[in-house]
């Protein structure tokens, strides 16, 4: 049988930390979904098509990654992907609470999918899409935190609103 997981999340925008755990997860898995949340209660920096659009172009070398967006519930999409796993990242103890909320209530919504967490890499473990948005809407330096095309679409999105 084949191994899917879905690796979900906001990606707003994807960041070297981000990175890492998808690379972790394709050595696993034999198919991995990069799935982008498309909540329209939420007011992202990118929208869902240039949010999925840097994932691609910083996992084209990864064969068996797929990027793509979903609506509604985890659950529901994961089951239409035919996925047996959720892969999430963990960084410190304070992501531990929040994951252990939404692992529980994803449980009761379908018992047959499977969670798995990666620890990151302790290089990344400070790092998040708000931080790194943060410090690029004051022009600092971003490149260790996020790929040169995420650089490059951070600075053209804050120099935009600088006008
Ligand atoms: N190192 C390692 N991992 C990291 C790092 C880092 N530096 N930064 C982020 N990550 C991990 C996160 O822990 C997460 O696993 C993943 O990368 C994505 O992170 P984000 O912040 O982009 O995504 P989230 O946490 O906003 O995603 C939340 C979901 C979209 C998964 C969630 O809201 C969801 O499933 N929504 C759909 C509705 C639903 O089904 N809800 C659940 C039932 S209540």
């Amino acid at each position: 049988m084949e191994k899917i997981a879905i690796c979900p999340g906001s990606f707003d925008p994807i960041t070297y930390g981000h990175l890492d755990i998808i690379k972790r997860g394709a050595k696993v898995f034999d198919k991995v979904y990069v799935a982008v949340l498309n909540n329209s209660a939420k007011q992202p920096l990118f929208n869902v098509e240039e949010r999925k659009s840097l994932i691609a172009q910083v996992t084209k070398d990864i064969p068996n990654v797929e990027v793509d967006s979903f609506q509604g519930l985890l659950m529901d999409y994961a089951k239409s992907k035919h996925a047996n796993a959720i892969i999430r990242g963990l960084r410190a103890i304070s992501d531990f609470e929040y994951e252990l909320q939404l692992t529980s209530m994803n449980r009761v919504l379908n018992d047959q999918i499977e969670t798995f967490f990666i620890m990151t890499n302790n290089q990344y473990s400070f790092l998040s899409s708000s931080i790194v948005k943060e410090i690029a809407k004051y022009h600092g330096p971003i490149s260790e935190l996020v790929p040169k095309e995420v650089e490059e679409a951070l600075q053209y999105k804050f120099s935009k609103e600088m006008i």
